[in-house]
């Protein structure tokens, strides 16, 4: 096949495109999207639609949209748009050239100057909304670096972020540690984002865990700046876990690209826990000596990281310890006294602290509990109004 310029372009795939449509169609099932896993030029993907008849995504355009759905600040959101737009302009005038002089599509809102065309029309309205969504994010990246001392100050929130390679398993250890059945019992009520979600078993202090979008190797030079936005998260993080795929016979790259990225956005100074997981799929299926020799190797080149396979129940329950531990390494443990007359506050002692016994005696209960030192003597200003 031949584009626009008379360029042999993609042939093969067309014609693996064809022949799985009608592998697919065989089986009565349409296909609604084809995707490439590369970038190709505005006319190919046209050639290609053409050819095919369904909707046609390349590389960029399934990590834009990833980025779209991972991007939570404001920053991020404009960012990710900055990289959409980037990337559209070229299609649109791809899309106006392919329909013709007389078709040519409405792409844009508004009036057209005189003797301007559409595409040229969309092209400065997409040159004028990048150039004011910039300086809108020049304005936040100043606000956001207030905010964040802010937040530090506070030192309020446990938050874990997994960060990591993609494919290492952060969503599986997402899933583990917040209780799949939690959530999708919650989903309806579930005022938090998709991505963020309580740690389960909870914990005192209440732990959130939010899943990012994964690192990848390729990632296209136009999408470098949203990729980064799109981990503002991890930035408020207390706690990452940096999950590596132990198994991947590439992790040390892996993990050298991660850290050298979170340094690239500031993030090198928080606590960090590797994690390295997929132990289970080192070696050969079950070759437990191959992988009791990369455990070792792991443990003495990272002091102090976790070895694991997301798919081993206990290997679940000792990292949410682990997690637990770090929220809780700051807690003090007292004893706090409720007279009979100020029961309504057991359930506060509950809510806010970890209760490891309870006496019962004769003026009131004796709670022994483990929580944090401005929390208790709130509790403990709490109970002696009541008294
Ligand atoms: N064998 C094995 N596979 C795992 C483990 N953890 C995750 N996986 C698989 O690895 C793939 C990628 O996992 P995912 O959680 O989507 O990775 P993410 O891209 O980091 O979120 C999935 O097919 C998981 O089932 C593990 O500990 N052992
Ligand atoms: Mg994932």
């Amino acid at each position: 096949m031949l584009d626009e310029d008379g360029r042999t372009t993609v042939d093969d795939t067309v014609e693996n495109a064809k022949a799985s449509t009608m592998a697919t169609t065989s089986l009565d099932q349409p296909i609604d999207v084809i995707f490439v896993d590369h970038e190709i030029s505005p006319s190919q993907a046209r050639n290609l639609e053409k050819a095919v008849g369904c909707q046609v995504m390349d590389r960029t355009m399934v990590i834009l949209e990833i980025f779209h759905r991972n991007a939570r600040s404001r920053a991020a959101k404009a960012q990710v748009e900055i990289a959409r737009l980037g990337y559209m302009a070229p299609r649109l005038r791809e899309a106006a050239k392919l329909a013709g002089p007389q078709g040519r599509q409405r792409s844009g809102v508004g009036g057209r100057g005189a003797g301007e065309s559409h595409t040229e029309l969309d092209k400065r309205k997409i040159r004028d909304r990048i150039a004011e969504l910039q300086l809108e994010i020049t304005a936040m990246e100043v606000e956001r670096k207030t905010q964040r001392a802010r937040r530090q100050d506070r030192q309020g929130g446990a938050n874990v972020a997994l960060v990591g390679y993609t494919n290492a398993g952060k969503s599986t250890l997402m899933r583990a540690l917040t209780g799949s059945e939690v959530l999708v019992a919650n989903k309806l009520f579930a005022t938090l984002d998709t991505t963020v979600r309580t740690l389960y078993p909870e914990s005192v202090p209440r732990v959130l865990v939010s899943d990012t979008v994964g690192f990848i190797k390729n990632l296209p030079h136009g999408l470098v700046a949203s990729f980064k936005s799109t981990l503002d998260e991890a930035l408020d993080a207390s706690l990452l876990l940096h999950v590596i795929d132990a198994s991947d016979p590439g992790f040390e790259r892996q993990l050298e690209v991660t850290d050298k990225v979170l340094e690239e956005i500031e993030a090198q100074d928080i606590p960090r826990i590797r994690v390295f997981n997929k132990i289970d799929h080192v070696g050969d299926h079950g070759d437990t000596a191959a992988q009791a020799e990369r455990e070792a190797a792991l443990r003495d080149k990272y002091p102090n990281c976790i070895v694991m396979s997301a798919r081993n129940p206990e290997d679940i329950a000792k990292l949410h310890k682990a997690i637990v531990a770090f929220f809780q390494r700051d807690l003090v443990e007292a004893e706090l006294f409720l007279p009979w007359s100020a029961q309504q506050l057991r359930g506060a002692i509950f809510a806010t602290c970890e209760v490891l016994a309870e006496r019962a005696e004769e003026e009131g209960a004796f709670f022994s509990v483990r929580g944090e030192q401005a929390v208790l003597d709130g509790l403990r200003g709490q109970i002696g109004q009541v008294r």
